[in-house]
C-alpha cells in the first residue's frame, strides 16, 4: 500500500492590494508566481484538495491582489498566490502598479522564504518570464520551478519542453529545481505536496 500525502488544509486569509492591507508579517511564507492563465490558482486548488478556494479564469488577468492562503491549523504558515504578470491586455498604468506592488512584497517580506514559479509546460521561458526572472535576480530567493499543464503535451512535445528547460535552467542559478506538473491529471502532485512541507517546515 503506498503511502498518499493529505491535501494542504488552506483557507482564505486576505487580498491585498496595497500594502497595508498585507497579514502580519511572521511564520514562514512561499509565494507563487508565474505569467497569467499558467495555472497558479489551479495549483492551488488542487494541493488543497478544493474546487474554488483560489478563483480559475479563462480570462488571463483577472486575479490583481496578492492573495494570501493560510493553513487552518496554523495561520503562520502561508502561501501567497501573485496577481499573474505579462497580461498583454492590461493598461501599462496597471501593469507599473502590479510591479510596485510585486516588488515591495518580494523585497520586504521577511517570512518569504521560496519562490515557485509556474510556467505552462507548452510554453516555457517566454519573455516575460525572462523579464520577471530578472526582477528577481537581487532578491537572492530560491525559485523552484513547476511546469504544469503537463496532461497537455505528448511525449515528443513533453521531451523538447524539458530540453527548453533544462537549457534555461543552466542561466538562472536561483532556479533550484523543476517539477512536472498536472492539476487535471494529478502528476506530480505528491511530490509538490511534499516539496511545499519541506518549504515551510511542516
Ligand atoms: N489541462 C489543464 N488545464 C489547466 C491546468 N492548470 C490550469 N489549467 C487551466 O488553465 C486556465 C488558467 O488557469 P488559472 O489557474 O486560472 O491560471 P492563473 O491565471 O495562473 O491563476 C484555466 O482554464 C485552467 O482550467 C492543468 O494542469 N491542465
Ligand atoms: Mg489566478
Amino acid at each position: 500500500m503506498s503511502y498518499k500525502s493529505k491535501p494542504l488544509p488552506l483557507e482564505f486569509c486576505c487580498a491585498a492590494t496595497e500594502r497595508k492591507l498585507f497579514p502580519e508579517d511572521r511564520g514562514n511564507e512561499i509565494a507563487l508566481c508565474g505569467r497569467s492563465n499558467s495555472g497558479k490558482s489551479t495549483l492551488i486548488n488542487s494541493i488543497a484538495n478544493q474546487k474554488k478556494l483560489a478563483k480559475t479564469s479563462n480570462t488571463p488577468g483577472r486575479t490583481q491582489s496578492i492573495n494570501f492562503f493560510h493553513f487552518k491549523d496554523n495561520r503562520d504558515k502561508k502561501i501567497i498566490d501573485l496577481p499573474g504578470f505579462g497580461y498583454a491586455k492590461a493598461s501599462k498604468k496597471d501593469q507599473n502598479l502590479w510591479a510596485k506592488l510585486i516588488m515591495s512584497y518580494l523585497e520586504k517580506r521577511i517570512s518569504l522564504t521560496d519562490l515557485i514559479l509556474i510556467m505552462d509546460m507548452r510554453h516555457p521561458f517566454q519573455q516575460k518570464d525572462l523579464e520577471f526572472l530578472s526582477l528577481c535576480d537581487s532578491l537572492r530567493l530560491p525559485i523552484h520551478l513547476v511546469l504544469t499543464k503537463a496532461d497537455k503535451l505528448n511525449n515528443k512535445e513533453t521531451q523538447i519542453s524539458l530540453k527548453v528547460v533544462s537549457e534555461n535552467m543552466a542561466s538562472y542559478p536561483s532556479i533550484i529545481d523543476s517539477l512536472v506538473f498536472s492539476a487535471t491529471k494529478k502528476i506530480g502532485l505528491e511530490d509538490l505536496l511534499n516539496k511545499i512541507k519541506l518549504l515551510l517546515k511542516i
